[in-house]
């Protein structure tokens, strides 16, 4: 009897352990950003920016709203990393604008009307 309280009591230290330890690592952050895009291609092209990227745990772009909801880990990169880096496939972010090259290698669909620099 004794012995399996001692055992619950032991196992629930390990686990909240185990739980502490990854709260204080996963520094996960949530952002928003406004990235200027049309069609359900862009999203593909403009979340695909973003997949396997180091760091990034999920991105998801909204045609209507044109915001991009990012989830990362910020002790790996920054916002501006990834901003540049879905700038890097054509689109216009909120603080970073796409090399021209990168917006004309676009689609004629999703060619987005930009706003003049
Ligand atoms: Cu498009």
């Amino acid at each position: 009897m004794k012995n399996t309280s001692l055992f619950r009591l032991a196992a629930l230290c390990a686990i909240s352990i185990v739980a502490l330890s990854t709260l204080s690592t996963a520094a996960e952050k949530k952002e928003s950003v406004k990235v200027w895009g049309n069609c359900g291609m862009c999203k593909k092209t403009i979340e695909g920016a973003l997949k396997g990227v180091d760091g990034v745990t999920s991105a998801s772009w909204d045609k209507k709203s044109k915001m991009l909801d990012v989830k990362y880990d910020d002790s790996k990169l920054t916002m501006k990393k990834i901003e540049e880096k879905v700038a890097a496939s054509g689109y216009d972010t909120q603080n970073v604008k796409a090399a021209d090259a990168a917006y004309d290698g676009l689609k004629k669909c999703c060619k987005y009307d930009r706003k003049k620099s």
